[in-house]
């Protein structure tokens, strides 16, 4: 009886935590985790299974506990109870086979209906329109590089509205350079783990532009839960421009000449790589564009003066146990190396 109060709390606990969550994600829909509100053909699909899911077990929830509600009010101890136990019932056929087949038919639906949701999402052919991105995960942040056009860039992912009368979708191939990491941006698609020496794919269309939020999604190390991943959906002519903008390599601002030398002759360049300078470090995330970005470190700052400059005197302030040492310049290089960075764009 205790356990079967316990049991019922910590359910409604948990249903009104999810009540709470997805009213919460309604306040700033742009900034929605919630799989309940897919943009994408696989968010889309693994959507439908859940509200099947949740129909058989919510189902099943209500038959068990209404059981379990008669039999503990019907049954329970009245005054004068003699404390002898009721009859036994053993070795009833009937009862046996419902409870051997009627929880078989359900984990048989269950298991075909995921699969065909598997094999749908899995098996999607790359229509000619595609745009190819290659993710490799690292700690603690996201190399994404497009082999077709050219670009490289790292923890904010842009690819392009895919109209469905004209689906321009976007495929990507997941690496790891280091450990398990897990791709995840919940609204468009499910979980793919980027393993070492593995190839693995996933694949995208999203329907509205916007900004949609993910997340590494395995355990990778300290820093994993700053291994945040935004996918920037823009109109076929923005996502253009940005390729376009992309391609160039760094432009040379006299004004921060003497940032870039600096740069160039501190460690940074073994690590990151600025194109159109002899800084080609691949450790690191590439700094041609850094501007162009909206936050550092995999979303752990916003990307102003403020946060670059601490940011390179100290990333463990920001990022504890991040595999960026701290740079420990002196304030007039870091100035001048900062300057230069805010003239990556
Ligand atoms: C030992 C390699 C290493 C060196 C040396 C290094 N960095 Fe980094 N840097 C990294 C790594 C790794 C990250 C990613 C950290 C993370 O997000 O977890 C990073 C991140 C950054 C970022 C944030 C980029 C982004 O888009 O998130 C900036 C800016 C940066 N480094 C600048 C510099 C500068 C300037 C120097 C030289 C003064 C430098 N780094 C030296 C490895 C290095
Ligand atoms: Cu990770």
């Amino acid at each position: 009886m205790v356990g079967s109060g316990a049991s019922v709390a910590v359910l409604l606990a948990v249903f009104c935590l999810a009540a709470k969550l997805s009213s919460a994600a309604e306040a700033s829909p742009s900034q929605s985790l919630s799989i309940f509100k897919p943009e994408s053909t696989p968010a889309d699909s693994i959507f439908r299974l859940s509200l099947l899911v949740l129909a058989i077990t919510g189902c099943i929830f209500l038959v068990v506990f209404s059981l379990l509600a008669y039999s503990v009010v019907k049954y329970r101890r009245r005054a004068g109870d003699n404390g002898r136990e009721p009859p036994q019932v053993y070795g009833s056929n009937q009862v046996e086979l419902a409870w051997t087949v009627i929880p078989v038919l359900i984990v048989l639906v269950l298991f075909l209906a995921t699969a065909r949701v598997i094999r749908s999402v899995q098996d999607s052919p790359e229509p000619p329109g595609a745009i190819r991105v290659i993710a490799i995960g690292h700690q603690f942040w996201w190399e994404f590089r497009y082999p077709d056009l050219g670009v490289v860039t790292a923890n904010e992912l842009h690819v392009p509205l895919s109209d469905p009368s004209h689906p321009t979708p976007t495929f990507i191939t997941l690496l790891s350079s280091d450990t398990d990491h897990s791709f995840w941006v919940p609204r468009l698609a499910g979980k793919t783990d980027l393993i070492p020496n593995r190839v693995n794919h996933t694949w995208i269309d999203p329907h509205e532009t916007g900004l949609y939020l993910g997340q590494c999604a395995q355990y990778c190390g300290t820093q994993h839960a700053k291994m945040l991943l935004s996918v920037y959906v823009d109109s076929r002519e923005r996502f253009d421009e940005w390729v376009e903008q992309e391609k160039k390599p760094a432009l040379g601002d006299p004004a921060a000449e003497e940032g870039r030398q600096i740069f160039e002759t501190t460690a940074c360049v073994n690590c990151h790589t600025i194109s159109g300078t002899v800084a080609d470090g691949r450790f690191g995330p590439d700094l041609t564009h850094l501007m162009s970005r909206e936050t550092i470190a995999s979303g752990a700052a916003p990307n102003t003066r403020e946060y670059l400059q601490s940011w390179i005197q100290d990333p463990d302030a920001i990022k504890p146990g991040c595999l960026m040492p701290a740079m420990k310049l002196n304030d007039h290089d870091l100035d001048a190396l900062t300057t230069y960075l805010l003239t990556l764009r």
